[in-house]
């Protein structure tokens, strides 16, 4: 699925948060510490090298809903965004939290004039947050921040995995319909 709101490009794949070589950043869904861990944190820091942890140590710990941004190092991209999702039931309000992660990652690559970023589906693997809502946060969010960039002009989730993928299409279709933006806008 691909779109454009407002002249900013919003784009759905399926794919590997790691090989997404023409985007100028990519986001972690991180841990606290900011260390190589499973999932998404795992594929970012094997393919980034052991200078990314290295980078990332005196940043960490951050709290849920926090963002901090490090160089790319091996990776094909300039910048890595690292994020801290909420704990599906544990941190609240997990919602506001998850919208935070999402909104914060925006203000740190418009900070550093970054024109593309790269997002996994943050807090939908091992910190539990149901799919379907956290897309629908997500989404709403995104919409909510796309006209205020003057940077960003590509956002790219990389979903892991074609029900993530489906998951994801339906609850755009329905944030961009409340918006009342057309889903064949673009
Ligand atoms: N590319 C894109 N998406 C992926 C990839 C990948 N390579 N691998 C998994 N996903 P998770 P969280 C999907 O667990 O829930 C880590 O161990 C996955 O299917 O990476 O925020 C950290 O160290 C799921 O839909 O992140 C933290 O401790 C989504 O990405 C903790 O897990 C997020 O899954 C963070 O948990």
């Amino acid at each position: 699925m691909d779109c454009t709101v407002h002249g900013v490009r919003l784009e759905l794949v399926q794919g590997d948060i790691a090989r997404q070589p023409d985007m100028e950043a990519i986001v972690n869904a991180a841990n606290a510490e900011l260390m190589p861990g499973g999932g998404v944190a795992g594929a970012i820091h094997r393919a980034a090298g052991p200078g990314l942890a290295e980078e990332c140590r005196p940043l960490g710990p951050i709290r849920p809903g926090e963002a901090v941004i490090t160089g790319g190092h091996n990776l094909p991209n300039k910048y890595v965004i690292h994020c801290l999702g909420p704990v599906y039931g544990v941190d609240e309000p997990s919602d506001e939290l998850l919208a935070q992660c999402y909104r914060r990652a925006l203000a740190l690559a418009e900070e550093r004039g970054i024109r593309s970023v790269g997002f996994p589906s943050i807090s939908t693997g091992a910190f539990g947050f149901p799919m379907d809502r956290a897309a629908t946060v997500a989404f709403r969010t995104m919409l909510e921040q796309i006209p205020r960039l003057r940077t960003v002009n590509h956002i790219r989730f990389v979903l892991w995995g074609a029900d993530a993928l489906r998951t994801h299409e339906a609850a755009l279709s329905r944030c961009l319909e409340e918006a009342g933006l057309p889903s064949s806008e673009g």
